[in-house]
């Protein structure tokens, strides 16, 4: 059982990281949280307002890949936790700027990792009652066909810039787990949705076009597999893996609930229609195949029975009511998801579709 006092939680302002904070903070008042966040155009400390005045919650904004402000960060808290989900996080973006995954993701996850082992070596060993936990992706692991599952023993094939930044940082972390014996747990996930995620991610995307009645793109066929958790579900495993898991282990995580693009994409634009009272088909008539994202992963899918067995933790949420949840949480956000939508993100959704 690891029981910290001081967790620090990187990236805490973005979407699973917001989520994984609102969930923590409040279920556990006797442990403190420094949110470590840049404010990237995915960071948004709104997300958090409903805990910003906690006694056992405080914000300081900086870089993970930034060694001077880590190192400061460092000497300033006595951390006996790590959860580290800062990462560039968007694969079409990965397309448009790779480095800039390389730094935040694989240099961030190196610097982050060597300020623990500064920190928790205590002449020559390491301390045993600390805990990196690195949030990580099934992504790592490529790309399926029609039939298989990634399980905890599957090879590394990732394919995107986004992805091998992620297995490269995943590398990392087992290094110095093996090399400098630092208390690690590493958990790989699937694709999650839920509130206050950026809408250039499918979900969201596909709910903010509908209601703006806006052309929606699914890349070329729309038969890619994806297996959808919801958010709320994905941080209770993160925080049964964070205080409950082995030393070393890794915990994939996942929904069970493959669908295919054009699926979620009909099933969104239909809750979103009856939600609205619209017409049926209005959302449907927005859909659009357009050129294929390049290097497309076919299909990700999960076996979680392993953490099933080990430490008990299912999916709750059936994708059904999960996407109906959503699509209510974004209708009754629209604030949210305006202020979100600004120019930086219209200048960037025209980027990325002009030549589609
Ligand atoms: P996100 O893009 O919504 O949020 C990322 C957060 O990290 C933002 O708040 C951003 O400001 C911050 N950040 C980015 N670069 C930073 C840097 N250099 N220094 C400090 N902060 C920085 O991402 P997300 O969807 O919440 O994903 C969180 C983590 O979970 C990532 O590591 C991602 O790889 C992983 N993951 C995501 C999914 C998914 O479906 N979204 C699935 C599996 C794993
Ligand atoms: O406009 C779109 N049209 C479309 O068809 C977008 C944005 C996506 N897609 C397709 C691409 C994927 O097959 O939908 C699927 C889901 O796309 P994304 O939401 O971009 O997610 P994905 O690329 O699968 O990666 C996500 O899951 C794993 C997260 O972004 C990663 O951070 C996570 O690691």
């Amino acid at each position: 059982m690891h029981n910290p006092r001081k967790v620090l939680v990187t990236g805490g302002a973005g979407f699973i990281g917001s989520n994984y904070l609102l969930h923590v903070v409040q279920k556990y008042p006797e442990t403190a949280y420094v949110n470590f966040d840049l404010l990237t155009y995915a960071g948004n400390l709104t997300n958090l307002r409903s805990i910003e005045s906690a006694g056992n919650y405080q914000f300081v904004q900086g870089d993970v890949a930034d060694h001077a402000a880590v190192t400061a960060l460092f000497a300033e808290h006595n951390f006996d936790g790590v959860v580290h989900f800062a990462a560039e996080s968007h694969v079409d973006r990965s397309v448009l700027d790779p480095l800039a995954f390389v730094r935040s993701n694989v240099m961030g996850t190196a610097t982050l990792l060597d300020a623990c082992r500064t920190s928790w070596t205590k002449g020559d060993s390491m301390r045993t009652d600390v805990r990196f936990h690195h949030i990580s992706t099934d992504e790592v692991f490529g790309s399926l066909g029609s039939e298989g599952f990634f399980t905890e023993k599957t090879p590394y094939d990732p394919r995107s810039p986004y992805s091998a930044s992620k297995a490269s940082s995943d590398h990392l972390v087992r290094s110095y787990a093996h090399t400098f014996r630092l208390p690690v747990v590493l958990s790989n996930c699937s694709n999650n949705y839920g509130p206050y995620q950026f809408p250039e991610k499918l979900v969201p995307l596909v709910i903010l076009n509908a209601l703006e009645s806006r052309e929606i793109p699914v890349y070329g066929k729309g038969d890619n597999v994806r297996d959808w958790i919801f958010v709320q579900d994905h941080c209770e495993a993160l925080d049964l893996v964070f205080r409950s898991g082995v030393d070393g282990e890794t915990y994939l995580v996942g929904g069970n609930a493959e669908r295919s693009n054009l699926n979620i994409v009909e099933t969104l634009v239909r809750l979103v229609d009856e939600a609205l009272g619209r017409q049926v088909g209005t959302g449907k008539a927005l859909i659009r195949l357009v050129k294929d994202r390049p290097g497309h992963d076919f299909r990700y899918a999960i076996d979680c029975s392993s953490i099933a067995r080990t430490l008990g933790w299912t999916p709750r949420f059936n994708l059904d009511d999960g996407l109906r949840e959503t699509v209510k949480w974004y209708l009754e956000h629209r604030d949210w998801l305006s202020a979100v939508r600004d120019q930086t993100y219209l200048a960037y959704y025209a980027k990325q579709y002009e030549n589609r």
